[in-house]
């Protein structure tokens, strides 16, 4: 691992929205496992979770406020954009609210470089598992990946997540999918990557549910992901 990092440069995207109670502690437990880049894309959140990370004041933590744009999907692109102008080798996408524990980096980035170029952080693959969420929630998310199995002729187990590592040559791939701009962004770069015969690998993660600040997906998430699927099931 740490030949690998003396060689090739890994960002870590984090996209942000409220999460001033997870972000700071998050950055410092990654930066204490992990040698690279951090980008946090905060979409001006209230709580003031870009001040947070700014007064970090570390050069390798690059946090990006966008004033104007809402979306974990757009987000997530604007993040993997400057992974690529950096000239990272690989950038990790997680979740900013310890749901993915930053444990699990070595062994996702270690799968990268055996020569994949979407490695995911898998809840539903021998040995994942999701710790504490409610039933309901295990129901959106099982069901969200029973229909992109289907639908999408899809091989993987958990698409959904976003605890993700991509090769530059994934990036470039996913960088397309540019209305895609929420929760659906998983889904087209799934499809993208697996369209273009790129190679993917899941790797087991324990997922826990958020103990600090609040969910984001909502109602109309639902919808607009449900109504994305559709589309692309439709036209593919
Ligand atoms: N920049 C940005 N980040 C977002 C946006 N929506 C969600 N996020 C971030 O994306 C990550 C995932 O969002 P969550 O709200 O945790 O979604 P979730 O994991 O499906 O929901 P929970 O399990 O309830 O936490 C978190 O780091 C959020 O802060 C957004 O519109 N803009
Ligand atoms: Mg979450």
């Amino acid at each position: 691992m740490e030949n690998l990092q003396r060689t090739k440069l890994i960002s870590i995207v984090i996209p942000t929205y409220n999460e001033r109670d997870n972000v700071v502690s998050l950055v410092k437990e990654i930066l204490s496992k992990v040698q690279g880049n951090i980008i946090v894309v905060d979409d001006d959140s209230q709580d003031k979770t870009a001040e947070a990370v700014m007064s970090l004041n570390l050069s390798n933590v690059k946090i990006f406020v966008r004033k104007n744009e809402r979306g974990l999907g757009s987000a997530l692109r604007f993040g993997l954009l400057k992974a690529l102008e950096l000239g990272s080798s690989y950038a990790v996408t997680m979740d900013a609210d310890f749901s993915h524990d930053p444990t699990y980096l070595k062994p996702l980035i270690e799968k990268a470089v055996e020569g994949y170029d979407l490695v995911i952080g898998s809840r539903y693959v021998k040995g994942g598992r999701i710790e504490n969420w409610p039933l309901s929630r295990r129901l959106i998310s099982k069901g969200a990946n029973f229909m992109v199995r289907l639908l999408l002729k899809s091989s993987i187990h958990d698409n959904t997540s976003n605890y993700r590592v991509y090769s530059r040559q994934a990036i470039e791939k996913v960088l397309e999918c540019d209305s895609a701009d929420g929760y659906e962004f998983q889904i087209c770069a799934v499809y993208q990557v697996l369209k273009n015969r790129l190679k993917v690998a899941e790797v087991p993660i324990v997922f826990k549910d958020r103990e600090r600040g609040q969910s984001k997906l909502n109602f109309k998430e639902i919808v607009k992901w449900l109504n994305y699927v559709l589309k692309l099931y439709l036209s593919s």
